[in-house]
């Protein structure tokens, strides 16, 4: 378990933070995935261990995947108070990719940027920035070296963001470090079957017909190259899809559109070895890392799909 020597000088800071300061606000992005909801629910679980008071915050409802597999009771959709200690904001490249930025803004207190993006803006007081492959990676390391209270719940959201995050230990992101974290979050009693039910053995049979349709609507580039496909509306599987879509051989890059309720197209990208999708992102204003990125477009769904497929295939040539 390795973190920078920079990271390291801010360790005895955030220690302090963490454990000197009674009332947390804890959040993440918007669209939020399993390493921003377990790295959430896994710090608040920490700060609550220490006998503080902790909000993990987020605006955007509980994917509904998840909601049907744990108990994530505590997350508040509106902020409580006005005032916390400490607002911590995991797994967020930038502050924009915050839901209810403005509610966030009109909230008092010192806040500490955690997150593994290599594009992040430094935004916040504090900002602890790790290219590791997870921000449950990235916070297990801290409360590792912190000392901190790790309990099974906590242990176990962890191990869920970095499953996640790693493809389940497949994608290059995973290091010797990651291992070694996964380990020690086993002996703190981190449940890998639990994590196991909820990730890979939670489709219900209307997820299992999204990814059906998905697939149906899949558009190639004449190359065969690049892959993209749209959800249908309301439809959390593009993770399963993405997952498909990667075994076929020539594929290199993967996108996944679906229509948001504001009416905004979210736009999702993969790839395996050869286009940094981060920076086709930055082209329309998203980011991300080299082989997983995000933005989100304002036009018609066709269009959208038009002009990710074009740009995408320009990436490759
Ligand atoms: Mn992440």
């Amino acid at each position: 378990m390795r973190l920078s020597d920079k990271t390291k000088q801010t360790r005895h800071l955030i220690s302090q933070l963490a454990k000197g300061a009674h009332t947390h606000l804890v959040t993440t992005h918007r669209d939020p995935d399993m390493d921003a909801i377990g790295s959430m629910m896994g710090w608040s679980a920490c700060l609550k261990d220490l006998g503080h008071h902790v909000h993990p915050w987020m605006a955007d409802p509980v994917p509904e995947w998840l909601h049907l597999q744990v108990d994530v009771g505590d997350i508040v959709s509106a902020i409580p108070q006005s005032q916390y200690d400490v607002i911590w904001v995991l797994d967020c490249a930038d502050d924009k990719r915050v839901s209810n930025l403005d509610a966030l803004r009109a909230c008092q207190g010192v806040m500490v940027n955690v997150d593994h993006h290599v594009d992040n803006t430094g935004f916040g007081d504090y900002a602890v920035i790790e290219p590791v492959s997870s921000v449950g990676e990235l916070l297990a390391c801290m409360a590792h070296e912190a000392n901190l209270p790790v309990s099974v719940q906590a242990a176990t959201w962890w191990m869920a963001a970095i499953v996640a995050d790693t493809g389940r230990f497949l994608f290059p992101n995973t290091t010797a470090s990651t291992f070694d974290t996964v380990r020690w979050l086993v002996e703190c009693g981190g449940n890998m079957n639990l994590v196991t039910q909820f990730l890979e053995e939670s489709l219900t049979s209307t997820g299992l017909e999204a990814i059906r349709q998905a697939l149906n609507s899949v558009r190639l580039d004449p190359t065969g190259q690049v892959a993209l496909t749209i959800l249908p509306d309301g439809m959390e599987e593009g993770v399963a899809v993405i997952r498909i879509l990667r075994q076929v051989k020539s594929i290199e890059v993967v996108a996944v559109l679906r229509s948001l309720p504001s009416g905004d197209i979210r736009v999702n990208l993969r790839s395996k070895q050869r286009v940094a999708v981060n920076e086709v992102a930055h082209q329309f204003g998203g980011g991300g890392h080299e082989r997983a990125a995000g933005l989100t477009l304002r036009m018609p769904l066709h269009e959208a799909a038009d002009t990710i497929l074009t740009a995408l295939t320009d990436a490759l040539s």
